[in-house]
């Protein structure tokens, strides 16, 4: 192995006190492992500025609340949005989409609208629209993918009517790694009178995201998948569609005035956010922020695609081996997701697990799509850039032994 690799490896595996070459994670897409900085970082605001943010006008809540908008600005700046208004904290992906799902389908969306999500999303992104739909009475509609994943602009402009309020797609599939064109479909949506919603929780940890750049009207994304700690999400809302949307919990610090009868609503984005916050979330996602910015887009994308490329190659040449979507590794984004032939999914990664690889097996909360895809369950090794070449050669060598441990040995 080229010795800058595995100095450059040496480097970025010191950060992560979790990983040990003794097992290979390649569980990133469910959540990544933290840096040491992001662990310090908590238990510096815990030690040494915990107090309930926003609300105190003494000396450690003024800290906390500090801490806690200087990591919304990190944010902002991280997807490019215009302001910290437009950055709202959420607990993850899921909680961001089911914001949307309540606060704008309530009074935008009427009986016989269409949302038009395509099939391949997450049941994040697949159930607060059919629930929307059942509370509404809009239609909920699907655009395909071919076998391979990619959505044609033919098919998603033939899936788009003059009903359609709200699109909402991801920008990476969880399940077969592909990227869609989702500037390309956001302006198309645009011109057809619809919002667009981008689920960026397998896109945000890999690749540079600009919500400007993209046109989309909301973004959603995990701060676990991102390095930083679970329990704080992230919604980008357009300014002036957060401003004409009401809130979605009610309680302390979301509102303005309260009388014993009504209510009035605080600024944005406060008017999304009642209760406590996760603070303490927060200036983790900042650290996790500032460390992937350390590392850098060049190194990150470098590393992940030269792994998934060194894996999917060798995985390739291995008969008995079927994975989903693309046979490219370019349109897979550390993302591979298979089958065995002769071994049920959930039996792979119990073998793998047995020799400590870590992979996730079932469904991946994308049950219509694997209908689609005609698979009932697939295993999935999802890469991140800490990843080495030996996490690769030893997932390998456990997936030659698979089939073997099954008595399978033709
Ligand atoms: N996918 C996976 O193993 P949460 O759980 O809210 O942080 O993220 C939800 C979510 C939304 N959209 C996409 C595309 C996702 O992949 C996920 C989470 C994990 O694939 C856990 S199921």
């Amino acid at each position: 192995m080229n010795a800058d690799l595995q100095r450059e490896d040496e480097e970025i595996r010191k950060e992560f006190p979790i990983l040990t070459p003794d097992e290979a994670y390649l569980d990133n897409s469910a959540t990544v492992q933290k840096p040491q900085c992001v662990l310090e970082a908590m238990e510096k605001y815990y030690r040494e500025m915990n107090a309930n943010p926003l609300r105190g006008l003494y000396g450690l809540s003024v800290k906390a609340t500090d801490a806690y908008e200087s990591a919304r600005e990190a944010v902002r700046s991280f997807i490019n949005a215009d302001s910290t208004e437009e950055i709202i904290f959420t607990r993850n992906a899921t909680e961001s989409l089911n914001l949307i799902g309540y606060a704008w389908t309530a009074d935008h969306l009427k009986p016989g609208d269409e949302i038009l999500i395509s099939i391949m999303e997450h049941h994040s992104n697949l159930i607060p629209w059919q629930q929307a739909a059942a509370r509404t009475g809009a239609v909920l509609k699907y655009v395909e993918c071919d076998k391979s994943g990619s959505i044609s602009e033919e098919a998603f402009r033939a899936a788009l009517t003059p009903k359609t309020r709200l699109v909402c797609m991801t920008e990476v599939s969880n399940v077969l790694g592909c990227k869609n064109p989702i500037r390309q479909f956001a302006a198309i949506a645009h011109k057809n009178g619809a919002v667009f919603v981008c689920d960026g929780a397998q896109s945000v940890p890999h690749m540079p995201v600009d919500v400007k750049d993209l046109g989309v009207d909301f973004l959603a994304f995990s701060g676990h998948k991102m390095y930083g700690p679970m329990g704080i999400g992230v919604l980008y809302g357009k300014k002036e569609i957060l401003e004409d949307m009401n809130p979605f919990l009610f309680g302390g610090e979301m509102i303005e005035y309260v009388t014993r009868d009504s209510a009035t609503w605080n600024e944005l984005p406060h008017k999304f956010e009642a209760g406590t916050v996760n603070a303490g979330g927060a200036v983790g996602l900042h650290a996790a922020i500032d460390y992937m910015q350390r590392i850098g887009w060049d190194t990150i994308i470098r590393r992940e695609d030269h792994l998934t490329q060194y894996c999917m190659e060798q995985m390739q040449e291995l008969p008995y081996i079927h994975i989903l979507g693309s046979d490219r590794w370019e349109n897979h984004h550390g993302i591979i997701t298979f089958l065995i032939d002769g071994v049920h999914p959930h039996d792979v990664a119990t073998i793998l697990d047995s020799m400590h690889v870590d992979v996730r097996a079932g469904h991946h909360c994308a049950q219509p799509l694997l209908k689609f895809m005609g698979a009932m369950s697939t295993t999935r090794a999802s890469i991140s850039f800490y990843n080495t070449e030996q996490d690769i050669d030893h997932f390998i060598d456990a997936l030659k032994k698979v089939r073997p441990e099954m008595g399978i040995t033709e």
